[in-house]
C-alpha cells in the first residue's frame, strides 16, 4: 500500500480509536485541450491522473464531523447544521459538499475523516475538485444515498460556485469523478454527453512542467474572463436571440459583427469560438491516431491563451517556447485557469527524461527558478480503495 495511505489510516486510528469504515481515492486531472471552454458550454478533453487525494472515513450516529487534513496537519470539528466559514479554508470544500447534498434533500449523519494526498496544490491539476469529489463520493457510499455520479459532479460544481466562491465550470469535478484508465474524455459541457477516447502512453507520454508560481490575478481574472464572454454573447444575441453562449457562435458570425465589439472583448470571444472548434478537430486527430496534428493544436491553444485570452504568464510562455525547441515534443501549452501552474507536454516516449533535464536546466538558468516535473499516468476516476493490495 502507498505509504501515504498507510499514514492516513494510522492517523485515523490514533485520532478516533477505530478503523475507518471506508477508504476512497479521488484523482486530480489534466486537460489535453479545451481551456476556458467549459463555462462557455463548449467541449473539453480532460482525464483523471495518478496524483490523488485519499480519504479514511467512518459514519457517526450524530451530526458531528471531525475532520483532519493530514498534509496540512490541521483539524476542525463542526456540525452538519452549522456550516460556517472559519479560518480553516480547506474546510470550505467539505462544507460546500455537505451543504449541497443537504440541499438535494438527502439525509445523512456526520463522519470522522482523515484525508491527504499527493496532488500538487496550486499547480492547476485540481486538488480542490478532487477533495470535493472524494467527499461527495464517500458520503454517498457511507450512507448509501444512491446519488447518480453525474449528480455528484454537478453538486461538487455548485459547492465550489456557491460555498467556496469560485465561479468555475464543470470540467474539473467531471474529470475527477468520471475519469477512466488510459482514456481522455470529450465532454460536451452543455448537454453533459461524453465519450471516452483511448489514450495509451505506449509511444508518447505526458509530462507536466510546474512553474511553481501562482500569480494572484488568478481568481479575479477568471471571473473577469467569464464576464467578457457574457458581454460578447449579449452583443451577438441582439442579432440572433437563439444564441445562449459562445458555443452557439461561428467564427464567421463573430467576424461579421466585429465592429460592434471593443477590441478586448472581441479577442476573448475569438479565442473561445476557435478553441471550441479546435477540441472537436483534435478529437478527430485522436481517432486517426495523428498525434502530430493533435500536438500542433495544443500549441495553437497556447498562442490563443497567451495573446488573445491573456491568461498566461512569463513563466508559462517560457516553458512552452523551450518545449518548441525540442523536436521530440509534439505539443505543449499552459493548462488550467492560468496565471501560473503547469504546462502539459506531449512527448515521444524515449525522450521524456532528456526533455525534463533540459527544461529544468533552462528554467534555472533563465529565470532562476526550480522546475518541478510530473510524468502523469491516466487513471480511473474517484473510487473505493477496496483492499490493502490495490496499487494506489
Ligand atoms: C479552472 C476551472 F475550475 C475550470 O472549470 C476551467 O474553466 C479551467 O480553469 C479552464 O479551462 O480549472
Amino acid at each position: 500500500m502507498d505509504p501515504l495511505v498507510t499514514a492516513i489510516i494510522e492517523t485515523f486510528r490514533a485520532s478516533f480509536g477505530t478503523e475507518p469504515a471506508l477508504l476512497v481515492r479521488s484523482p486530480g486531472r489534466i486537460n489535453l485541450i479545451g481551456e476556458h471552454t467549459d463555462y462557455n458550454m463548449g467541449f473539453v478533453l480532460p482525464a483523471a491522473i495518478d496524483r490523488e487525494m485519499f480519504f479514511a472515513i467512518s459514519p457517526r450516529t450524530d451530526n458531528v464531523c471531525r475532520t483532519i487534513a493530514y498534509n496540512l496537519n490541521r483539524q476542525e470539528t463542526f456540525a452538519t447544521d452549522q456550516l460556517e466559514k472559519t479560518e480553516e479554508k480547506w474546510t470550505y470544500y467539505l462544507k460546500g459538499v455537505i451543504d449541497q447534498i443537504q440541499k438535494l434533500g438527502y439525509e445523512f449523519h456526520g463522519f470522522d475523516l482523515v484525508f491527504g494526498g499527493n496532488i500538487p496544490v496550486g499547480a492547476g491539476v485540481s486538488s480542490s475538485a478532487a477533495l470535493e469529489a472524494g467527499l461527495a463520493f464517500a458520503i454517498n457510499e457511507l450512507y448509501q444515498l444512491g446519488i447518480p455520479k453525474m449528480a455528484l459532479v454537478q453538486l461538487c460544481q455548485r459547492a465550489e460556485n456557491q460555498f467556496v466562491g469560485l465561479n468555475c465550470g464543470i470540467m474539473d469535478m467531471f474529470a475527477s469523478l468520471m475519469g477512466d484508465t488510459d482514456a481522455v474524455i470529450r465532454l460536451d459541457c452543455r448537454s453533459l454527453e461524453y465519450e471516452y477516447f483511448p489514450f495509451t502512453q505506449d509511444q508518447h507520454v505526458l509530462v507536466l512542467c510546474d512553474t511553481g508560481v501562482k500569480h494572484s490575478l488568478g481568481t479575479s481574472e477568471y471571473n473577469t474572463r467569464r464576464a467578457e464572454c457574457e458581454r460578447g454573447v449579449a452583443i451577438l444575441q441582439a442579432h440572433k436571440p437563439s444564441i445562449q453562449s459562445l458555443r452557439d457562435v461561428s467564427i464567421e458570425f463573430l467576424q461579421e459583427h466585429q465592429a460592434e465589439f471593443d477590441p478586448v472583448t472581441y479577442k476573448r470571444c475569438k479565442y473561445i469560438v476557435e478553441e471550441i472548434n479546435r477540441v472537436v478537430e483534435a478529437c478527430k486527430d485522436l481517432q486517426k491516431d495523428d498525434l502530430e496534428a493533435f500536438g500542433t493544436k495544443m500549441y495553437q491553444t497556447h498562442e490563443g491563451l497567451q495573446h488573445e485570452y491573456e491568461v498566461s504568464c512569463e513563466e508559462l510562455d517560457f516553458l512552452v517556447d523551450q518545449a518548441r525547441l525540442n523536436p521530440a515534443v509534439l505539443g505543449a501549452r499552459m493548462m488550467g485557469g492560468g496565471f501560473g501552474g503547469c504546462t502539459i507536454n506531449l512527448i515521444e516516449k524515449g525522450a521524456a527524461d532528456a526533455f525534463i533535464e533540459t527544461m529544468t536546466k533552462a528554467y534555472k538558468e533563465s529565470l532562476n527558478l526550480d522546475l518541478v516535473t510530473h510524468k502523469v499516468v491516466i487513471k480511473k476516476g474517484t473510487s473505493r480503495l477496496e483492499s490493502s493490495n490495490e496499487r494506489v
